[in-house]
């Protein structure tokens, strides 16, 4: 029999004379820290297990079942136990720890970065440590590292800790970082000595955070002392992870980033988020003034004149051709506070339902096709429940380490813990490094795929009988399908191997706590809702839906797509998707606006362009996107911006959509305002002024609010806080919601609909939202674009880890251009043989719509007659030659799948 103890027993002891009950497995230094009594650390982290090697944490016990100096980190609490943290003896301990580690560091604290926020430097002072006494001392002589872009490592300051070693390898999963022997000491060192940029570091700077001295340090921290600093709680501005830290802010500058213990990121970040998250705020390039065109030229303008003339125009749109030739985009960027009053200005002041954001080109389908199936197109799970104790996670058409990095790191851990990670993506990712099966299938065939899975659950008995009865309706139609998908077929369809397919099947099915992962692998397909919602049928007809462990989860793409998505930028769905169509919802909101609201719901993102190439939108206000470099078949964009009368773009940057605009507006940055981002998990978190704009930029809510008066609908808030409580007024699932519990340390998950709620972490528990869980009949079709003789291979396109979408941020940092800043084309190198192409070299990619030019990157990752590019550089944007095919139902685009042709340049 195992050894159990009573969770509910309470262990009596003693700390410093104080008496206290403490839980069974509890440490001396928690159960110190519960008394508010600080324990000196340096190895310690809370996120790793205790190692107790640096031993300054050393205390004296008596009775219980020890006596004498033990560590606090590793040593548990037992019975009667007496602690004493400052003994004499202990602190003689404590000085001869520290005096130790003094033989091996030098002392240039003057000129050392960490100065003033060194833990070596402050304990030496707390203990009276001035200098070693052992100055005949094995000084390390390794030279400084400086090969990485943002940071350097100077083994002359490293007290060998060891923490960097234990979060490379333990949280970060890289190993990039070890320990080793060089006949006296021991050093720090990167795999086989060599420099760290070329090793797999991948520039998180978790280690560079944590390290207690400056060992470890940014080259940024060259430029503040760190009593200069003011620490800013917020969230990162990128991926929907949505992981906490602190700005540093000198003066009125951003000059560094710190992970800060989030409930997604848990003191970690990404090299995005460390590095790439404040360079952009205080470019030279910002927009600082209002522009006019004039004559053909974008010129200065005040305020006055660019709104006065917006408003003029969009009057005359209005009168000559009616509110619905005007549409609107927001900005999933910008925080749900903005994206409330966007939507509200679109619809009150403009009197139209033609708005929307990016979440249309990204995970529209997943908002559509979970609604349809589910009753709530959102994830269903935490990621820390997803990634925690799970027996299985079957991941699709998402590629975490690089597009959510600090969630695709738990993935890994997940992975060394015992979890199997089946990866289903036509590319070798890194996450199929750790995979126990990789089925690489053809891009645009996730159907027949998820079909395939079912048929073989189904006739192999693994599906949950009592739950599809129970709990779901259709199954009998699906099961019908069904039968069309034999293993051998699919095998075939989706270019994968049958016993592979079979494989997967058992192990997803057979596992009792699976999550499926999926991303726009899955969504951005003219079939991408029918991909959603086959995935989902496989969830429930496993029973893996509302509990924990399960569910189905799309990784949504920016910082705030869910929230704009909820605060209702969608045409069909005013806040909290209660939905235009029906007449109560325009009851309450003209009871709510005070205005006469348009009935007819609006116009997608993706059908308004070819609407104003039709002549049937005259006008658009564009928010934070950038669509000439982001959406599909640019050539068509374009067309479609010059055929307009009238474009605003409001921006951080003179964009190149901005670039067709007649009036360009300065917005400022998630770190010069106030407001809430909603992350993959709806989970609400702070957004908080760090910095004063320059220029003449404005907030984009009062830009807005400037814009509504001038449009015969006046409106103000005295602040975002006071918009989140009409968002709360009117949106049931945000009801609980205000600035003042986010700020009161609460972590709130949608649905909160009231102020004594405390958030949903988990969706559908015991009843879908739609009531019964609806399998929704899919059959697979084809990619509407497939290769042949002219154009033979088929490209799909997505992202790298040091890029972001256009770059507008993450271009504005010089060492992750220095990592990467040109296009290039993955190509497999059968191909590349025959077409006669070397690693490196240019090559000429078209499409039907265009042609660009790229670098080749031969290998294995795609297969043959497949490539792969990203979207986020401008010498040869692959926009130019993706399909704008939709999808039927979201109105999504076909990103993932076109054909190309390549030749050498
Ligand atoms: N570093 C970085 N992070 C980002 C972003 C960024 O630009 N850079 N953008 C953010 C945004 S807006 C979003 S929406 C997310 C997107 O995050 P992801 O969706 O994870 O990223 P992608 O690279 O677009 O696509 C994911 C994977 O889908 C695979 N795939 C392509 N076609 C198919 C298919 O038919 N079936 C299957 N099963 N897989 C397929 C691709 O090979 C790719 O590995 O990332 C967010 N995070
Ligand atoms: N080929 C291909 N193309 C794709 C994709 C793909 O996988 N393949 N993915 C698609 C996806 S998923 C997405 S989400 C789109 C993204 O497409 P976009 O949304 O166009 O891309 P971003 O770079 O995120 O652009 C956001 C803009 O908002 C501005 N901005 C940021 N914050 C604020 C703010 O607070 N106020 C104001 N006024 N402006 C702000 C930035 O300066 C930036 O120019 O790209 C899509 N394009
Ligand atoms: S580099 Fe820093 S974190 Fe790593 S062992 Fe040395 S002191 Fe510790
Ligand atoms: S994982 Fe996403 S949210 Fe977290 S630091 Fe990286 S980019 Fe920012
Ligand atoms: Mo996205």
């Amino acid at each position: 029999m195992s050894h159990h103890i009573d969770p509910d027993t309470r262990i009596h002891i003693e700390i410093d004379h104080i008496p206290c009950e403490v839980a069974p497995e509890t440490t001396i230094l928690s159960a110190a820290a519960g008394l508010g009594i600080q324990i000196p650390t340096l190895c310690y982290m809370k996120e790793l297990a205790p190692d107790g090697s640096c031993r300054m944490c050393v205390v004296e016990v008596d009775g219980g079942r020890k006596k004498g100096l033990v560590t606090a980190c590793s040593e548990h609490c037992t019975e009667g136990m007496v602690i004493s943290t400052r003994s004499e003896k202990v602190m003689e301990a404590r000085r001869f720890v520290l005096d130790l580690l003094m033989s091996n560091h030098r002392e240039h604290c003057f000129s050392c970065p960490q100065n003033g926020s060194c833990k070596l430097q402050d304990y030496c002072m707390e203990y009276g440590v001035e200098y070693t006494s052992y100055d005949s001392g094995k000084r390390v002589n390794a030279p400084k590292d400086t090969s990485s872009p943002f940071f350097e490592y100077n083994p002359e300051l490293c007290i060998m800790c060891r923490r960097c070693v234990r979060i490379c390898e333990e949280l970060q999963c890289r190993n990039v970082i070890s320990l080793k022997d060089r006949s006296f000491d021991t050093i720090i060192t990167t795999a086989y000595g060599r420099p760290w940029s070329e090793t797999t570091c991948e520039s998180c700077g978790n280690c560079v955070s944590h390290c207690p001295t400056g060992a470890l340090s940014a080259k940024d921290h060259k430029k503040y002392r760190s009593w200069e600093v003011r620490k800013v709680r917020t969230t990162c501005p990128h991926c929907a992870t949505g992981c906490q830290m602190d700005l540093l802010v000198k003066d009125n500058r951003i000059v560094g980033a710190e992970p800060a213990d989030g409930p997604s990121n848990h003191n970690l970040l990404c090299v995005k988020g460390k590095f790439g998250s404040y360079k952009f705020v205080g470019s030279g390039d910002r927009l600082t003034h209002p522009l006019i065109r004039r004559n053909g030229q974008l010129e200065q303008a005040s305020w006055d004149e660019a709104l006065d003339y917006m408003a003029e125009q969009f009057r005359e749109i209005q009168k000559k051709y009616g509110n619905d030739a005007i549409a609107g985009f927001s900005c999933s960027r910008a925080p749900n506070e903005d994206n409330f009053v966007f939507q509200k200005m679109m619809r009150a002041a403009f009197r139209t339902n033609n708005v929307d954001n990016c979440a249309r080109i990204c995970h529209s389908a997943s908002v559509t096709g979970l609604a349809m199936t589910l009753g709530s197109g959102a994830m269903t799970n935490p990621i820390a429940d997803i990634t925690g104790d799970v027996d299985v996670i079957l991941l699709v058409g998402s590629n975490p380490t690089e597009a959510h990095p600090v969630a695709g790191t738990q993935i890994r851990r997940a992975v060394r813990r015992g979890t199997k990670l089946i990866v289903v993506d036509p590319r070798k990712i890194d996450l199929t490094n750790d995979a126990a099966l990789h089925l690489q299938i053809k891009p645009g065939t996730n159907v027949a795929f998820a079909n395939g899975m079912m048929h073989i659950i189904l006739k192999e008995g693994l599906a949950d009988m009592d739950f599809i009865s129970s709990r779901t309706e259709g199954f009998e139609i699906l099961e019908q399908i069904l039968e069309d998908y034999p293993p051998e077929k699919v095998a075939q369809i989706c270019h994968i191997r049958q016993e592979d397919l079979i494989q997967a099947a058992r192990m997803y099915a057979g596992a009792r706590k699976a999550p499926i992962i999926y991303c726009l692998g899955v969504t951005e397909h003219s079939t991408g809702t029918e991909g959603v919602m086959s995935l989902s049928n496989l969830a429930m007809m496993t029973g893996k839906l509302g509990r924990p462990g399960c569910g189905i989860n799309p990784l949504r793409g920016q910082n705030n797509v869910q929230g704009a998505c909820d605060m209702g930028c969608l045409p069909t769905d005013f806040p909290g998707y209660q939905k235009v169509a029906n007449p109560d919802v325009i009851h309450k909101f003209q009871t709510a606006w005070s205005v006469e609201l348009n009935t007819r719901p609006g116009l997608t993102s993706t059908e308004v362009f070819p609407a104003a190439i039709k002549g049937s939108i005259k006008g658009l206000y564009i928010f934070g996107e950038d669509p000439i470099v982001t959406d599909p078949d640019t050539g068509h964009i374009e067309k479609a911006l010059k055929n307009l009368d009238f474009l605003v773009v409001q921006e951080l940057f003179m964009t190149e959509t901005a670039a067709y605009a007649d009036v360009v507006l300065p917005g400022v940055s998630y770190a010069e305002k106030e407001g809430t981002f909603t992350n993959t998990e709806r989970r609400l978190q702070r957004v908080r002024k760090a910095v004063e704009p320059a220029g003449l930029a404005r907030d984009d809510i009062q830009i807005f609010c400037d814009v509504m008066g001038r449009m015969g609908y006046p409106c103000h808030y005295d602040s975002a806080a006071q918009v989140m409580d009409e968002i709360a007024c009117v949106t049931p699932s945000y009801g609980g919601i205000s600035h003042a519990r986010l700020d009161s340390g609460e972590s709130l998950q949608w649905p909160c609909p009231s102020k004594d709620h405390p958030g949903t972490p988990i969706l559908h528990a015991g009843r879908f939202s739609r009531g019964l869980g609806y399998f929704y009949p899919a059959v697979y079709k084809e990619s509407r674009e497939l290769p042949d003789e002219e154009y033979p291979i088929l490209l799909t396109t997505g992202r790298m880890l040091y890029h972001y979408n256009t770059r507008a941020m993450t271009k504005r940092t010089e060492g992750l251009n220095e990592i990467c800043s040109e296009s290039y084309i993955e190509v497999n190198e059968e191909d590349a043989k025959a077409l006669g192409i070397s690693h490196g070299d240019k090559v000429l990619v078209s499409s039907r719509r265009g042609r660009i030019t790229s670098t080749a990157r031969v290998g294995q990752k795609v297969s043959p007659h497949e490539a792969f590019m990203t979207f986020h550089f401008a010498d040869g944007n692959v926009n130019r030659i993706t399909n704008a095919a939709l999808d039927d139902l979201a109105r999504i685009p076909e990103y993932k799948a076109c054909a190309i042709r390549i030749q050498k340049a």
